[in-house]
């Protein structure tokens, strides 16, 4: 694995953020934004240039603004590109919760309060209906509209990734929004389409769910990639490793490859990294160049 320093970068891109309308979970009207990392030159690159996206989901407790504050993925984005290491994208942090700051249930929605897990699910309608529309919509990205069919069309220049319980909502990502992103990466987070932590406690059903959705998509393995990620401090190592291992006994769908531009699945085993924001930007950093 390729560690990330910090750098002294002169040509940075700068943070936005986008509101847009929501429902909570009651279905009352509620309004949240997301974070929006524009690369370097975005403003003067031209009415043309049409920019790869890839969104980036925080872990439980955590909020759109998670990521940005607990790691140095600003300065790695912002490095990456100036570098050339990395074809100028955009980045957005959203957050799964149905309010921005707050997982208190008082304000939350109180007792109807879905499990952890489900809230990762739920904000799959959430993400293709209301976020995607709301960046996309704004600024210059492939989409050649705000509709589903738009973004199914465009599904090649959008990729997932996520932390923890945003790799929970990765997973959810791959099995739910297939049609409208290509490249997953889940980050020291397991699938719990099964149950909870299922890649460790149902790690057979776990792997055969995965295959069996890939199998009767309409997808070919060439039309989809998934980068998994963890370390061996990590308490997702555990449940993700397993279920990663179980997954290569179905190279008909998951085709593993330690080339990130072979095959369709990857997997980074960190030796040493802990369950942190610290750990996983720099799997991502590793990621990065192969996603679009
Ligand atoms: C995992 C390990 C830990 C995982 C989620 C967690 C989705 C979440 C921990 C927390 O929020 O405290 O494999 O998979």
């Amino acid at each position: 694995m390729k560690e990330y320093q910090y750098r002294d970068v002169n040509h940075r891109g700068r943070i936005e953020r986008v509101t847009y309308a929501s429902t909570g979970y009651a279905g009352e009207p509620i309004e949240k934004y997301a974070n929006v990392y524009l690369p370097k030159d975005y403003d003067t690159s031209g009415e043309e240039t049409r920019y790869n996206v890839l969104y980036c989901m925080h872990g439980g407790g955590g909020n759109p603004d998670a990521w940005l504050d607990c790691c140095k993925i600003k300065n790695m984005l912002d490095y990456t590109i100036d570098s050339g290491e990395v074809k100028p994208l955009i980045v957005v942090f959203p957050t799964y919760y149905k309010s921005d700051r707050s997982t208190d249930p008082e304000k939350d929605g109180a007792a109807a309060l879905p499990a952890e897990g489900e809230k990762t699910r739920i904000f799959q309608k959430e993400l293709v209906d209301e976020l995607i529309p709301a960046v996309e919509g704004k600024y210059r990205t492939f989409a050649g509209g705000t509709d589903r069919e738009a973004i199914r069309a465009s599904r090649l220049h959008r990729a997932f990734t996520g932390f923890s319980m945003g790799g929970c909502t990765t997973w959810y990502a791959f099995i739910d929004s297939l049609d409208y992103v290509s490249a997953f990466l889940p980050l020291s987070g397991d699938c719990w389409v099964i149950e909870m932590m299922g890649g460790r406690t149902r790690t057979a059903e776990t792997a055969a769910f995965l295959h069996d959705f890939a199998k009767n998509s309409g997808y070919a393995p060439s039309d989809y990639r998934i980068f998994a990620a963890t370390g061996r401090a990590d308490i997702a190592f555990d449940a993700l490793t397993p279920q990663v291992e179980e997954m290569k006994n179905y190279p008909d769908t998951f085709i593993f490859d330690e080339d990130y531009s072979k095959g369709n699945f990857h997997y980074l085993l960190a030796e040493e990294h802990p369950h942190a924001y610290e750990s996983v930007y720099e799997y991502l950093y590793n990621f990065l160049p192969y996603l679009f």
